[in-house]
C-alpha cells in the first residue's frame, strides 16, 4: 500500500475540518492509501486450486501482456517460444524486455514495481535472486502479505464451471477462502454453445446443439447447481464486439430464458466486458486477442427490456466509454466498471475516470485489477491509487473555488464508495451501501 503522507510536522486536519486548498492533495493520497480495495474482477486463485492459481517471478514475466511485447521487440519466432519450457520463457522475456531494453511500458514497469516491494534487485541480468526469493514463500503467508502491499481486502475471481480443471476442483468441494469470491463465468455457454453444448448434454443436462426445447430450462437448472456449488457473486461472459441483442442466435436465446431469469432469481448481476475480437493473432495465443469498437444499443436494449436486472459493464473500446457513460445516466441498473485490459494505462484511465466522474459522479467502480498472477495486484493498484490521487485531488480544488468547501470526511466517503462500496453492493445486494468498508463482500 502507499505510505500515507508524513503528517509530523504539519497536523492533519480532522474529518469534519474544511481543507485549505494546499491540504487537499495530502488529505486525498492519505485516504486513498488507507480505504481497503474490493477488486471486482481478476483471474486468481487462492491456494486450495493449487496450480491454478499463478505466482511468482517465472509467471510474472509471462504474463501475455509482456509477450506481446516480447514479439516485438525479440528475434524469436512464437512458435520457437512455445517450444520453451516456462523459465526459459522467463528468461528469454526478462534479457529481451528488461536488460536490452528499458523497461518503461506499462506492463514491463509493473514487474519493476513488484521486484521494488519485496526489496528485490530490478537491474540485475539475471533472475536468480527473484528466483530463490519467490520459492522460498509459503504461499499463504505470501498471499496475506501480497493482499496487504497491495491495500486489497477481497478480490472475485473467474470461475468457468465448463473448464475441466477448474471444474474438478469444485466438484471435489474445495475450501473456500474468505478474500476469493467466485464469478460464474459463462463464455463457454453464451459465445460458444455449438462446441459447448455436448458437456452439458454428457452431464445430464437435456439441451441441444440449436438451444431449443428444453435447453434454457435446463442451462437454468445447470446454473443454479453452479450457484449452489459456487455461491458466485455474480454471473459473468465476455462478449465480442459485434454482440448484438436482440439477435436470434443461441446465445441470446440462453441469455434471455437461461441467465437472466436465473440471476433474477438469484438476484445476481450479470457481468458483461464488452468489445474483445478473440484470436486476432491466433500464433500468440492468450496474446493474441484485439479490440473493436462495439454496437451499444445492445446494451441499450438489455437495460431496458430487463429493468429489474442488474449489469456490471466494462467496455474494452475507448471509442465506446462515453456512450457506456450516457447510457448510465439513463438506466439506473446499469453501473460501469473497471478500464479493461489495453486500457489499463494511466493516460487512458486518466482520460476515462475524468469522463466517469464528471457524468456519473461516484456512482460508478473505477478499476479492477484483472490480474492473472497474484502480485500484479501490487502494481496495477499502485497505478490507480496514483491516477485516482490527482484526478480526485483537481474536481476537490475546482469545488472549492467554486465555492464548496471540502472536507477529509467529504473525501473518505467518495473515495469508499469508489475503491469499496458501489462494489461491494453490486455483489452483495442485501448489504447496505455503507461508508465504512467491512470485512464482508
Ligand atoms: O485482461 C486479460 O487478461 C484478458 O485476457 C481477458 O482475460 C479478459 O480480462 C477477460 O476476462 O476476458
Ligand atoms: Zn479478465
Amino acid at each position: 500500500m502507499i505510505e500515507p503522507q508524513d503528517t509530523r510536522r504539519t497536523p492533519v486536519p480532522r474529518e469534519g475540518e474544511l481543507l485549505k486548498n494546499a491540504e487537499i492533495p495530502s488529505a486525498v493520497n492519505d485516504v486513498l492509501a488507507t480505504t481497503p480495495i474490493l477488486d471486482i474482477h481478476t483471474h486468481l486463485f487462492p491456494p486450495a486450486f493449487g496450480k491454478l492459481g499463478l505466482w511468482g517471478i517465472d509467471e510474472l514475466l509471462t504474463y501475455h501482456y509482456l509477450e506481446a511485447e516480447f514479439f516485438r521487440s525479440a528475434d524469436t519466432t512464437p512458435q520457437e517460444y512455445w517450444a520453451l519450457s516456462k523459465r526459459a520463457q522467463a528468461d528469454a522475456i526478462w534479457k529481451t524486455l528488461f536488460v536490452e531494453n528499458t523497461p518503461i511500458s506499462e506492463a514491463t514497469r509493473g514487474v519493476i514495481a513488484v521486484l521494488k516491494a519485496f526489496q528485490l534487485p530490478t537491474d540485475r541480468p539475471d533472475l536468480a535472486e527473484a528466483r530463490s526469493f519467490f520459492s522460498a514463500q509459503p504461499i499463504e503467508a505470501h498471499v496475506q502479505r501480497v493482499f496487504q502491499i497491495a491495500g486489497v481486502n477481497r478480490v472475485v475471481m473467474t470461475n468457468d464451471p465448463l473448464d475441466p480443471q477448474e471444474a474438478s476442483f469444485w466438484l471435489r468441494d474445495v475450501a473456500s477462502h474468505p478474500q476469493f469470491r467466485a464469478a460464474l463465468r459463462l463464455d463457454r455457454i453464451l459465445c460458444n454453445w455449438s462446441t459447448h453444448w455436448q458437456m452439458l448434454a454428457g452431464q445430464g443436462y437435456r439441451v441441444d446443439e440449436q438451444a431449443t426445447g428444453k435447453s434454457a430450462a435446463e442451462v437454468r437448472r445447470f446454473l443454479m447447481d453452479w450457484h449452489a456449488r459456487m455461491q458466485p457473486v455474480y454471473m459473468a461472459v465476455s462478449l465480442s464486439d459485434t454482440f448484438e441483442y436482440p439477435e436470434d442466435t443461441a446465445g441470446n436465446r440462453l441469455l434471455r430464458e437461461a441467465v437472466l431469469p436465473a440471476c433474477h432469481e438469484l438476484d445476481l448481476p450479470l457481468s458483461l466486458m464488452i468489445g474483445v475480437r478473440r484470436q486476432v493473432n491466433p500464433l500468440l495465443r492468450l496474446a493474441g486477442d484485439g479490440v473493436g469498437r462495439a454496437d451499444l444499443r445492445a446494451l441499450e436494449n438489455l437495460c431496458r427490456e430487463f429493468p429489474e436486472n442488474r449489469f456490471l459493464v466494462s467496455v474494452l473500446s475507448r471509442e465506446n466509454q462515453h456512450e457506456l457513460c450516457v447510457y448510465a445516466r439513463k438506466f439506473s441498473n446499469l453501473m460501469p466498471f473497471g478500464c479493461w485490459w489495453f486500457l489499463n494505462n494511466p493516460s487512458i484511465v486518466e482520460e476515462i475516470t475524468r469522463e466517469r466522474i464528471e457524468m456519473l459522479g461516484t456512482s460508478f467502480v473505477p478499476q479492477h485489477s484483472d490480474a492473472r498472477v497474484l502480485e500484479q495486484i501490487i502494481y496495477k493498484w499502485s497505478n490507480t491509487r496514483r491516477t485516482l490521487a490527482h484526478i480526485l485531488s483537481e474536481r476537490y480544488v475546482l469545488l472549492l473555488e467554486d465555492g464548496r468547501g471540502v472536507m477529509r470526511g467529504d473525501i473518505r466517503r467518495d473515495v469508499t464508495r469508489l475503491l469499496h462500496s458501489n462494489a461491494q453492493a453490486w455483489t452483495s445486494p442485501r448489504a447496505p451501501l455503507s461508508d465504512a468498508p467491512t470485512q464482508t463482500l
